[in-house]
């Protein structure tokens, strides 16, 4: 029988954390592996995602993409997972802030240290562009290190789906200044809490299988 969810996915790269919610929500589904920045895309994967951009997911009600809907939706199909801080609840607020900080202050200046080529095609260009935007994820580290202060996650002992976010993306060794997360040791704690999940050690030992 086919998974009615397929997840459109390339290896190590922003999908880690759609294909960890889908592990630890339970649903069944199938991972279609798809090429980055090809001329001639996976067809069903373009209509799925207009950008060619993973992760993508067909679900029984249509597709979605970008991360963070992703995250939401699947949590919402499982809503005892608590995944989500509910309307109503005190922490709703910081729950969106966070949402939303990791998508629009983390996430671009992420994409930089890896693409500098999307904004500049020179080779000095890239190392300024880097180097500044690195000085941003300077202050943007400082902040969420703070927020994980009383950890180890955003809101105690418990993950949500900001720390999914937050979590797939501090495996990249490369995102911190000089490569090393111990400058943050809330954020390395967090780390640490996120990969001992057998779930993420499932998905992250299969993603770097295939990125091999
Ligand atoms: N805002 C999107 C970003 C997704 C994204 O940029 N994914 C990268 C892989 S990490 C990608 O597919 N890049 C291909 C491209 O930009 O053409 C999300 O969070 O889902």
């Amino acid at each position: 029988m086919t998974a009615q969810t397929t997840l459109f996915c390339a290896p190590d790269t922003y999908a880690l954390c759609a294909h960890v919610m889908l592990e630890e929500i339970g649903v069944p589904y199938e991972i279609r592996w798809v090429e980055l920045f090809t001329q001639t895309p996976d067809q069903d994967f373009l209509a799925a995602s207009p950008h060619c951009r993973t992760p993508a997911l067909l679900t029984p009600h249509g597709a979605i993409f970008e991360t963070g809907a992703i995250c939401l939706y699947l949590s919402e199909r499982d809503p005892q997972m608590d995944f989500i801080i509910p309307v109503g609840d005190q922490r709703r607020g910081s729950f969106l802030q966070w949402f939303h900080y990791l998508a629009t202050s983390l996430q671009p200046e992420v994409i930089i240290q890896f693409h500098p080529e999307f904004y500049h095609s020179g080779s000095a260009e890239q190392r300024t562009l880097k180097k500044n935007s690195m000085a941003r994820l300077r202050t943007t580290f400082d902040a969420l290190d703070a927020a994980l202060a009383d950890g180890p996650y955003f809101f105690g002992e418990r993950p949500v789906v900001p720390d999914f976010i937050l979590g797939m993306q501090t495996v990249w060794d490369v995102i911190f200044p000089d490569g090393d997360i111990t400058a943050y040791p809330n954020i390395a704690r967090h780390r640490g809490k996120m990969c001992s999940r057998p779930a993420v050690q499932k998905v992250l030992a299969l993603h770097r299988d295939r990125a091999r």
